[in-house]
């Protein structure tokens, strides 16, 4: 790509930011994921952006954590929506969950939905601690003051409420929570589910994105199921641990959440706080991952269905997911990419691209189209990438990284890309994607 074609997705992708950016008062604000269907403040969008932003507006990265941490609850638990502003455009909202009226936990000033997403900010935190400390070190010496307790509780929650076996694979009790929604890793673990217990409801993300690229209405009503079960329990984490019919240990999410502890370890180090506690938490997943989650059979990482005791054996992009921890050894993460390049993945003969599809092609519920069940998305390989450099796979990362470009260049900034043409699908102008391109770009 030329240093021209480079500086013109620059450009747009600072475009796409601030067009999604929403102004709240005292000079506060948040990104929308994108201009249309999602009009909130979602989790882990929130710490995509803030990465973007840390580059060109870092009064805004900050106010982007700012704004999500003021969702935060006081047990650490992160929402996967914040809602700053009053929306009729998307359900379920406020009014569905009610979680100041149901938990204790919940903040008095702000709505917030009662379940979580995968835990990123703490990497997003280093990135703008990264760039305030080149301009002004005081400030950045102060940001990490000031996040260092909220990135400490929302990991303490995750490693207190989620690690039912102590084994740092971290258990979700809804689709949502693992941001990869439609996923067919879930599918099997869902079958069971009768969603008879639901409120009436109208779905309204097929307003503004067309139906075939969105979850089904039989899925729908399992997700708002498997909400007003969470919804009837109060949130409380014990009783879901107890009763709720959807466990599973979340492999992508669980990897996710190691790096991101080693990014609390590094503030931990710059703040002079004592790290005993924290290298704790993260020796689980390091000693655990390759007993409780690898297939030798397969040599794949799998999720597990808690209920069920099984690993969940589908093929999708999870299977690779803890290249992205940074814990599992330069061999067999070079292992893991020969099994996608002979498989369904990036090998298949009708997969245009070298990025990463969401499900493989030989999967038998892959669509090229269907939302988290095919497409490529950019975030999943934009954290596949950063695996592959922390790995040292210098190659392969730098090919991922040209991937990653001309996509963006060439296909626009999209919620999601057919890994048949690359057209872009979903969301149109989708934050994520904007923000780390500008990070693909400057790294
Ligand atoms: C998608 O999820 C929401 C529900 O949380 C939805 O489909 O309505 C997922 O792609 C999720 O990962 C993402 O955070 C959210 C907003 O971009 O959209």
């Amino acid at each position: 790509m030329t240093e021209k074609e480079k500086d013109s997705l620059l450009q747009e992708a600072m475009t796409v930011l601030r067009g999604n950016w929403v102004d709240l008062k005292a000079s506060t604000g948040f990104s929308k994921p994108a201009a249309h269907v999602y009009p909130y403040q979602w989790n882990w969008d929130a710490g995509f952006a803030a990465i973007g932003y840390s580059y060109f507006d870092i009064d805004r990265a900050i106010a982007e954590l700012d704004a999500l941490f003021s969702g935060q609850w006081e047990n650490g638990m992160l929402p996967h929506i914040v809602f700053h502003t009053e929306s009729h455009d998307y359900f379920p909202n406020q009014s569905f969950w009610q979680t100041k009226e149901r938990n204790e936990n919940a903040p008095r000033d702000v709505d917030t939905s009662g379940m979580t997403q995968p835990p990123i900010h703490a990497i997003a935190a280093w990135y703008i601690y990264q760039r305030l400390s080149q301009t002004d070190p005081a400030r950045a010496q102060d940001w990490l003051d000031r996040m260092y307790p909220k990135l400490h509780n929302l990991h303490d929650y995750f490693y207190r409420e989620r690690d039912q076996r102590n084994t740092g694979l971290m258990t979700i009790y809804h689709p949502w929570e693992s941001g990869l929604d439609n996923s067919p890793r879930w599918d099997k673990s869902l079958a069971h589910l009768s969603p008879k217990e639901r409120p009436e409801y109208t779905r309204l993300d097929t307003d503004f994105v067309d139906a075939r690229f969105r979850p089904t209405d039989a899925s729908y009503n399992i997700y708002v199921h498997l909400a007003e079960l969470m919804r009837k329990v109060n949130y409380n984490d014990q009783k879901l641990q107890n009763n709720h019919p959807f466990q599973v240990e979340d492999i992508m999410l669980s990897s996710i959440l190691h790096l991101a502890t080693t990014h609390l370890i590094k503030i931990a180090e710059v703040l002079n706080k004592d790290t005993a506690e924290i290298k704790g938490w993260q020796s689980r997943f390091s000693t655990s991952v390759m007993k409780e989650a690898f297939s030798q059979e397969d040599q794949l990482f799998y999720d597990h269905d808690v209920l069920t005791e099984e690993l969940i054996r589908i093929d999708t992009i999870a299977t690779i997911a803890p290249i992205i921890s940074g814990s599992i050894d330069k061999k067999l993460v070079r292992d893991l990419f020969s099994t996608l390049d002979t498989a369904g993945f990036c090998g298949s003969g009708t997969c245009q691209t070298s990025l990463l599809p969401s499900t493989s092609l030989s999967e038998e519920s892959f669509n090229p189209q269907l939302y988290w069940r095919g497409p490529v998305w950019i975030n999943i390989n934009w954290l596949i990438w950063i695996g592959l450099k922390n790995a040292n796979h210098t190659e392969r990362a730098k090919a991922m990284k040209q991937s990653l470009l001309s996509c963006l260049k060439e296909h626009g900034i999209w919620e999601y890309y057919s890994p048949e043409d690359l057209d872009g699908i979903g969301a149109q102008e989708f934050t994520w994607s904007a923000a780390l391109a500008i990070d693909v770009l400057e790294s």
